[in-house]
Formats: C-alpha cells, structure tokens, sequence
C-alpha cells in the first residue's frame, strides 16, 4: 500500500533567527517582523527556501532576524539585487524590505523599473517618514514642514507619496499596513507573497527615537481606516489611485489594488524562453545572448 509523508507545517517561531534585534524597544519594526514570520508561516516554504534581501538602515536589519537566506546589502540596492537572485534561482521565493530613504530616496530610480519588469518578489517598505540608522535626516517620505536636524526651519519640500508613486508605475500588487494591526498586517504580506509578479507592500512603522508623534502606534489605532470597511474594490486601479492620494492625511490599511489578471513575470518569461533553447540544444552560456538578440 501507498503510504503519503505529510508535507512538513511551519510555525512563526519557524522564521524566527537567534540573532536578538538592536532596534530601539517599541520600534514598530519589531512588530514588522513578527507580521512577516506569521504570513511566512501561512504561505508554508521552508526557511530554506527563501531569499531575503535588504538594503541599509534599522529596517533594513530585518532579514538577518529570520531564519531565511539574508542578504543585508546595499544602501538603495536592494531590488537590483533581488531580481537577480530570482533570475538566477526562480525557485525561491524573494522578499524584499528596506527603509522609505533606502526605497525612495536613493534607490528610488530601481522602483519603476521592478515594477515595469515584473520579477515575482515582494517588495515591504518599513515607512516611518525619517532617517532612523543616522539618527533623524529628512525622508524623502517625511511631512512637509517636518523640523528635523536637516530641515531646522521645517522641511520645504513635498513628501513622495509611495502609494501613488508605484501605482503610477503599474504595479499590480499595493496594499499598506501597520503593525499596530498586526493581524491585518500579516494578511497584506501574505497576500502580497501568494500574489504572482511584483507585489509591494507599504508599512506604517514608527520609529519612537526620531518619528513624529502622529507616526506612533497609539496614534495608528485611532486612525486606521481599513479599506474594506469603505466598500472599496481592490480591481479597481482608479479608485485605488484616488484612495491613495489620501497618503499622509488618512491611514488607509489593506488591499488598495489587485490586478484580477496578472501579467507574465520577467522570471517566467526567460525561463521559458531558455525552455525552448534547450530543447533547440543552444549551449546554455549563449542563452542569454540568443534572447538578446531577439
Ligand atoms: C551609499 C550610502 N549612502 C548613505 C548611507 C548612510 N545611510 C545609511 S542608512 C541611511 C538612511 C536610513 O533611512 P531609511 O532607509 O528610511 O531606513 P530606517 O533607518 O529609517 O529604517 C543612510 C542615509 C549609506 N549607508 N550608504
Ligand atoms: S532609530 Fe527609529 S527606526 Fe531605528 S531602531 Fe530606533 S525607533 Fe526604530
């Protein structure tokens, strides 16, 4: 008779690395990664068989806090680096997390490109308006007028709008979350992974050392709005956009858009491409040429 092993399960504490975080205590990160070992849990891949790629800054410590294969790399780099692991190694599944000044202030020119290109990772961003590592400079992300040690008269500019900005750049896959809703945090990540192609996920996470008073998470309770509790349908990329808008004003937590139909992947077009090479016999080093050339 056939006898079946059952498929190994995994728990968050299964994601959990031994390396004991140095984020300042109540740093929202904390909550970050626990939201991301739970959703690691439900999605069920063995730690293994994950890639975990960041960039630098205090959120950006985030992979070596799991048990999955971490890359903590470049300041801005991150998203480079990942499409290259899932091109090389399209088994893994890839996560990507960095600071909002990792993902849109320096590295900011990498977000259009990963998304028009549509490698399958996910994409979190740890957005707490600030430069937390070096101690409270101006993000790309922080509220006009915000006093900063750079901005001594408040900032004059215009924050970027990281909802809006991939969007806009035709990602199929953008919710937001905070970890003062852990449950639905961990909901979004694991949407976000189960989704196929570039998936981006921005979290609410306050930093308690340089954050504003409105960043904190007493502050995010009060102000959560869910986008379900607003009747709002995640196909529509519209209605996503003018929700977004609200970015910096309102909290909006959820699925803002979900492409129902999703584009092939960067990853899954080239391995099928190769497919067909070989099975023409072209020498693999020439596969990459060959699809060049075309
Ligand atoms: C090329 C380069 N430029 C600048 C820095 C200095 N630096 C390190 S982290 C950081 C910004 C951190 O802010 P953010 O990405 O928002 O992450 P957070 O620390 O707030 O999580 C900067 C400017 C660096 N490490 N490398
Ligand atoms: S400085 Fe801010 S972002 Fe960095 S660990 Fe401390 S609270 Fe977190």
């Amino acid at each position: 008779m056939e006898t079946h092993k059952a498929l190994p399960t995994y728990q968050a504490k299964d994601f959990k690395s031994d390396l004991k975080p140095i984020w300042c205590p109540g740093c929202g990160d904390f909550g970050v990664v626990q939201a991301i070992y739970r959703a690691l849990a439900s999605i069920g891949r063995a730690p293994h068989e994950i890639a975990f790629v960041s960039g630098i800054g205090c959120s950006s410590r985030i992979p070596g806090y799991t048990t999955a294969y971490g890359f903590n790399s470049v300041h801005g780099r991150a998203l480079p680096i990942a499409q290259g692991i899932k091109l090389a190694r399209p088994e893994l599944l890839v996560l990507v997390a960095g600071g909002d000044g990792d993902g849109f202030s320096i590295g900011g020119g990498h977000v259009p490109h990963a998304i028009r290109r549509n490698t399958d990772l996910t994409y979190i961003v740890m957005d707490n308006q600030i430069y937390g590592l070096t101690k409270g400079q101006l993000s790309p992300t922080s509220p006009k007028g915000l006093k900063t040690v750079t901005s001594e008269y408040g900032s004059f500019e215009e924050p970027v709008n990281p909802l809006l900005y991939v969007l806009a750049y035709g990602a199929n896959f953008v919710a937001q979350g905070t970890p003062a809703d852990m449950s639905g945090l961990a909901d979004v990540i694991e949407r976000a992974i189960r989704y196929p192609g570039f998936s981006f996920v921005n979290v609410q996470s306050p930093c308690v050392t340089f954050g504003m008073e409105e960043q904190q998470a007493k502050a995010h309770k009060a102000m959560m709005k869910p986008l379900t509790s607003l009747g709002h349908d995640p196909k529509n990329r519209l209605a996503a956009m003018d929700l977004a808008q609200k970015y910096g004003r309102e909290l909006h937590t959820g699925v803002f858009y979900e492409n129902p139909d999703p584009p092939r992947t960067f990853d899954g077009l080239i391995r099928e491409r190769q497919g067909q090479l070989e099975t023409r016999a072209v020498p693999r080093e020439r596969i990459f040429d060959q699809f060049l050339q075309k």
